[in-house]
């Protein structure tokens, strides 16, 4: 296999196993129909879902059948229980004549669907009718993921960005099968959710941004949209709400969660670490409660982000004692915590997951929270900044973006093994990935999508991929291909030195 995959796919994240078969391509034609023999409502919107991209570029009908009945040419939808595919898993035979997508769950189905999507020519992504010849090569995939958690963080905070500009983010990162969209929605610029107990938070704590900036902030209603869109990309949310530090937003909208019962004015700078809740405050965990069951509320994923970053401003013993009283109420609410490294320093329950963001690898210092999460029997995400941080510069050049933990180009995105760079976390300790875009530096959409671009397709192979056969330099002529894909698109791309764009 390993010799094919060069010259025969150009498929993001690469498949467990990708063969060709002796058989002439299969071609889109007018009379394609596309047919969903599964069972049930779920499988039959991944067959509409399809339909729909591919009708927008060819201008074919594109009918969708339920059923068995087959009419040719056809590309087929099926779930198949008996396979040993895993939830996400799929397997995908290309032939002269048919399309075959079979997988265990509509989910997997969904997975399918985005390596059908890359085995089409580029032009297959855009948004008005172009012309063929649609062809997919006849190839035979076998497809599942290595890891579990395939994130992609977005910071709403520092920059507010609106629902129809999430759904463009989810659409774009959803190709490269990422499953989690984590949106870090709280910190001293800015507080973008509401919480109807607190209703200051939004109003005054989202009114503003980095810079000074528009602001803004989700009504419930926007956010159970948000949910809605991504689940039916198979995409989870996770909310963040980040404590005790980067809480600078609260804190101005509420004198009483300050422990001088004063509120400080609204944040638009870019420094980190001076914000924290009042630990020794009884209406902190009162606040933290109603925050915590309003999100849950919801949030139908399991998980709830609290932050933990970072809280320079709050003494080591408070810390800890935080985290003792929050614990709880994460619980109460029927929600598993996340948090990034430096909560490993407190006690957290079974099924917490930690975040590791330290660029600090082998046995040195900053690798310590890792192991202290792993100490404790926890599955850690692996967002290593100088890997996963889509707000470093590529290089000197880029006009956006920070550099603390060095320069991340299209090479480091994609050069590393979540099992490998910390002495003591092994693949069994690893949930998975998750790439990071933290927005002080980031003016808007296009911006995001510039820094985003083409790195997040390297942390979704990492986080997908099987860890044999992972080479740099059989994956950038991959990636050269997803340069006209993403102009389809109107992506707005780096085109990185290190890529041979066509
Ligand atoms: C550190 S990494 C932060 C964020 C900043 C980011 C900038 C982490 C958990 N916290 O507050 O936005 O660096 O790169």
């Amino acid at each position: 296999m390993a010799g094919l995959t060069e010259t025969h796919h150009a498929v993001i994240p690469r498949p467990a196993s990708i063969e060709k078969r002796g058989d002439a391509p299969f071609a889109l034609t007018p009379d394609t129909h596309i047919v969903a023999a599964a069972a049930g409502e779920e499988a039959t919107a991944v067959a509409d879902h399809l339909a729909a991209l591919l009708r927008r570029a060819t201008g074919y009908p594109v009918p969708v059948h339920r059923g068995t009945a087959r009419p040719r040419p056809a590309i087929l939808l099926a779930l198949d229980s008996h396979r040993r595919l895993g939830a996400e898993g799929y397997r995908l035979q290309v032939a002269r004549n048919s399309v075959q997508l079979e997988a265990k769950t509509s989910e997997g189905l969904f997975r399918a669907v985005q390596t059908l999507r890359q085995l089409l020519p580029a032009t297959v992504e855009s948004t008005s009718t172009q012309s063929g010849p649609w062809t997919i090569p006849a190839v035979s995939v076998a497809d599942r993921p290595r890891f579990g958690w395939r994130g992609a963080h977005l910071d709403v905070s520092r920059r507010f960005f609106s629902l129809a500009e999430v759904k463009r983010y989810i659409d774009l990162v959803c190709q490269y099968k990422i499953n989690v969209l984590h949106l870090h929605l709280s910190d001293d610029q800015g507080w973008r959710i509401v919480v109807d107990r607190w209703p200051r938070l939004a109003t005054h704590g989202g009114s503003s941004a980095v810079g000074g900036g528009p602001g803004g902030y989700y009504t419930k209603l926007d956010y159970r949209e948000i949910v809605r869109y991504a689940a039916a990309r198979y995409v989870t949310v996770v909310p963040e709400i980040d404590t005790p530090g980067h809480t600078g937003a609260a804190l101005a909208s509420y004198p009483e969660l300050n422990c001088d019962g004063r509120s400080p004015p609204l944040y638009t700078g870019v420094d980190v670490g001076f914000s924290s809740l009042c630990v020794e405050k009884e209406i902190t965990y009162e606040f933290l409660d109603d925050v915590v069951r309003e999100l849950a509320e919801i949030t139908p994923g399991r998980y709830l982000h609290l932050g933990g970053d970072e809280a320079r401003a709050t003494a080591d013993a408070d810390y800890v004692r935080f985290i003792d009283r929050l614990r709880p109420i994460v619980r109460r609410h029927g929600k598993r915590m996340m948090g990034w490294e430096e909560m490993a320093r407190a006690r957290l329950a079974p099924g917490t997951l930690v975040q590791y963001w330290s660029p600090a690898t082998g046995s040195e210092p900053g690798t310590a929270p890792a192991r202290r999460a792993v100490e404790q029997g926890l599955k850690l995400v692996m967002s290593p900044a100088n890997h996963a941080y889509l707000d470093m510069k590529y290089d000197r050049g880029t006009p956006v973006g920070l550099s603390w933990a060095g320069y991340v180009d299209a090479r480091d995105a994609h050069d590393w093994d979540p099992a490998e760079l910390i002495d003591g976390v092994g693949e069994k300790d690893v949930a998975g990935v998750e790439s990071a875009l933290w927005t002080e530096t980031i003016a808007d959409l296009k911006d995001a999508e510039f820094m985003t671009f083409p790195r997040l397709p390297g942390i979704a192979e990492v986080g997908w991929s099987p860890r044999a056969g992972h080479h740099w330099e059989d994956y950038r002529r991959r990636l050269a291909a997803h340069g006209p894909r993403w102009e389809a698109q109107r992506v707005n791309f780096y085109r990185s030195a290190q890529v041979p764009w066509p």
